[in-house]
């Protein structure tokens, strides 16, 4: 309590701890086998080897042997690339494809360079550990480069200058800059200089701390256990880290167009006429909408898979009825299991002994809503497919949408988490939850994600987690806990989004309006606005604030934020087809500046504007009451999305904006695809192409598939892609089988003689 006072930082309290620190140096011996280098060091072993021309991989156990397993995450490291090794006095010199890394052998400085240039060099010692097993890897940094990725962290984007640690944390209190640990841990950093940009990705599930603060010139990583596990990726630009990044730890896959729609929900909608009345709403008020949210009031006693009978009667009926009006219903699913041997999922989990324990073989119970829980061993394949399974329960009633939340796992109590001697089971390979916790998520999320392929058979589910670790991206779409309706956290969850953008994670989207706390109208407008370009849009708040419903404050609201959701569904061509991109290419949906512009360091450290896709550029208002702002517009032309007019960029310029509007810029050559005005995604849109006139050409994309199934993976699927040239005339090319195409019902050319 008194923690939360001066009290704690009384002079009494300051315990400069000196830490000790042991550096790990000299090659004593060395084995080549034409791909992979291994080694012993003054202390441990070593392994070296790249899984393709871009991508090292380099293990150092301090404590023993290495493990060169590729964990879950890294699911891409599974080639080898041969190369050829050459030796004198002072080092160990390898040539793999272009690269040549040089071993120091007295002092095990690691280097890698290109025709003569330095891509990556570590610091010297490049590793460490200590007396308690923690290990450390040093490398060199330039002191004035922006730093991104980390996932999900509070902050502005560049996170050269700060010391950020990675701990799955639930944390209900309001996010701000020290506030470093949250639900999902990716520790990837990408380092970006004009000319070159390196990933990092320390692939150790331990509570990891990127120190890019207490030197200015050195980016040190720790990590609690384990052994330095680094993929280092040689890029050219932020782009091909981003690439290199996603090929080792997979891609976005295209998401049933659903969940792309407006999704409304609120903790909690507590009967079955409440959602019915939302519902009804919506459609009163001609409002777009894609899908209802339920919280965990819709469960008997807090226990997932069952319904609560007295407040949801005719639950089978409800769902359905939605389902006929084209509205989606996904219902939250917590990973703590009542202990309560009535309710068949405890009975069944203890009897199969699918509950996580400690090694004494006694199940780990932890409180959560429900009271207290035994929490399913999700490392466990036979556990995934029994989670998976469960779930049947709500593909019966027609769900195609599931909700992961307290998945870090949340725990009431002092550690906030499970005990960090229970063992987890991963097939067969013990882990401590010590070394396991920052798995936990992406393991509930693997079980639901392929547990509903498997009873979705041939449909595309949707899933969405709090918690995960890199690679999440492969199994769901993340959104970030539970910020505030503060105009600090509309502001935040700009580069939060682009970070976790650059570490992978693709579809994303902070709670619209703000979680806790209430919203004001001003701020719902203005955050619905920022809402509609993000991956993921989805309006929700905590059980005791103000309603954030697009009509709870009056007409004039209502008007502004219905605009708002339209003009997403208009943009929902450019948006699916950007989401077929990234299934692709790994590439963000929402990107930093800095992704399309990386010679321009007036983009390096830009967190107040995003770019959606290559093109369009969004800089939205941010503060209270302000109605203009500054514009940094890259170089090119750019035109206003509504005014149409022209501006040349390369330069800031200062934009109005009233409350009802958000500056929207679209790069002159560009042709964008926007969709009519539909009820949801499941209506069909024509297509009208607005074609922003460039001396230098005009082109643009359209993907369409049927929005649901994977028969897009058997080639129906519809690729456009659009031409104009000086003769203006428009080419269209068209790839894959799909024939129910949308009709192009009309066409502009915008800019012409201007
Ligand atoms: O706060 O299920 O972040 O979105 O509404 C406790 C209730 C648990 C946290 C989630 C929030 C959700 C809420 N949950």
């Amino acid at each position: 309590m008194l923690e939360t006072t001066s009290y704690a930082i009384l002079p009494s309290k300051v315990n400069r701890k000196v830490e000790v620190r042991h550096a790990v140096t000299s090659v004593n011996s060395y084995k080549w086998d034409g791909k992979v280098l291994t080694g012993t060091l003054s202390k441990g072993t070593f392994c070296i080897y790249f899984i393709n021309d871009k991508t090292m991989r380099l293990i150092v156990n301090p404590f023993g042997e290495v493990d060169t397993a590729a964990s879950i995450a890294a699911a891409g490291d599974t080639e080898r690339m041969s190369g050829t090794l050459e030796e004198n006095d002072r080092s160990l010199y390898l040539q793999i494809g272009e690269n040549e890394v040089i071993i120091e052998k007295e002092s095990f400085r690691l280097s890698v360079k290109k025709e003569g240039e330095v891509l990556f060099q570590t610091d010297t010692p490049a590793v460490a550990y200590n007396s308690e097993k923690h290990v450390y890897f040093s490398i060199k940094k330039n002191p004035d480069s922006p730093i991104y990725g980390l996932g999900e962290k509070s902050g502005f984007i560049n996170k050269n200058g700060s010391k950020i640690s990675n701990w799955n944390t639930d944390v209900y209190a309001p996010h701000n800059k020290d506030t470093v640990e949250l639900y999902q841990t990716i520790p990837f950093v990408l380092m970006h200089e004009t000319t070159k940009s390196t990933g990092i990705y320390f692939d150790n599930t331990f509570r990891t701390e990127f120190d890019m603060q207490s030197k200015t010139d050195q980016l040190t990583i720790m990590a609690e256990g384990g052994q330095v596990n680094t993929y280092i990726m040689l890029g050219q630009d932020v782009k091909e880290v981003i690439t290199l990044y996603t090929r080792l730890t997979g891609k976005t896959p295209l998401p049933p167009k659903w969940s792309l729609g407006y999704h409304q929900s609120r903790y909690s909608y507590t009967s079955q006429d409440e959602v019915k009345d939302i519902v009804t709403r919506f459609k009163d008020f001609e409002i777009p909408l894609d899908c209802v949210f339920l919280d965990i009031h819709y469960m008997d006693g807090f226990r997932v898979f069952t319904f609560d009978e007295d407040k949801f009667p005719q639950y089978k009926e409800l769902i359905k009825e939605l389902a006929r009006e084209n509205i989606d219903v996904v219902p939250i699913v917590d990973p703590g299991i009542k202990k309560d041997v009535d309710y068949p999922v405890y009975y069944e989990g203890m009897k199969k002994g699918y509950f996580s324990k400690y090694l004494s073989g006694e199940v780990y119970y932890g409180e959560v809503w429900p009271g207290i829980s035994a929490f399913p061993d999700f490392f466990n394949s036979q556990v995934q497919e029994w989670w998976g399974e469960l779930h049947r329960f709500y593909t019966d009633l027609g769900i195609r949408g599931i909700w992961n939340d307290m998945n870090e796992p949340s725990v009431f109590n002092e550690s906030k988490t499970m005990d960090l001697d229970v063992i987890h089971n991963a097939d067969g390979k013990e882990i401590t939850h010590r070394e396991g916790h920052n798995l936990y998520g992406l393991y509930m999320s693997k079980a639901t994600f392929e547990g509903l392929q498997k009873l979705l058979g041939n449909g595309r589910p949707f899933s969405l987690t709090r918690a995960g670790y890199a690679g999440v991206q492969r199994y769901s779409a993340v959104w970030t806990g539970d910020n505030r309706s503060h105009w600090e956290h509309l502001e935040m969850s700009l580069p939060m989004i682009m970070n976790l953008g650059l570490s992978g994670v693709a579809f994303t989207g902070a709670d619209v309006g703000g979680f806790s706390s209430d919203t004001t109208p001003e701020l719902l407008i203005r955050w619905t606005q920022v809402g509609a370009f993000m991956p993921y849009f989805r309006n929700h708040s905590v059980q005791d604030s103000i309603y954030q419903e697009p009509w709870a404050f009056g007409m004039e609201t209502l008007a502004s934020v219905k605009k708002y959701i339209e003009l997403r569904y208009r943009f929902m061509p450019y948006l699916y087809s950007l989401f077929h991109e990234t299934e692709k290419t790994g590439l963000p949906i929402v990107r930093p500046l800095v992704m399309e512009y990386p010679n321009d360091p007036e983009t390096f450290q830009c967190s107040d504007q995003i770019l959606v896709g290559g093109q369009l550029l969004v800089a939205p208002i941010l503060r209270p009451g302000q109605s203009h702002r500054s514009v940094y517009l890259p170089e090119g032309t750019w035109y206003d999305f509504w005014t149409r007019e022209k501006y040349e960029g390369g330069k800031y310029h200062l934009i109005v904006a009233d409350l009802d509007t958000l500056p929207i810029f679209i790069k002159a050559g560009t042709i964008l695809p926007l969709g009519s005005a539909v009820k949801n995604t499941k209506e069909k849109q024509d297509i009208e192409l607005q074609i922003y006139h460039s001396e230098n050409g005009m082109m643009g994309y359209l993907y369409e598939d049927d929005g649901y199934s994977y028969d897009y993976h058997d080639g129906e699927f519809s690729l456009s892609t659009f031409k104009m040239g000086e003769d203006l005339e428009l080419r269209t090319e068209r790839e894959g089988f799909y024939t129910e195409v949308a009709s192009i019902k009309n066409i502009e050319i915008i800019g012409l003689n201007k």
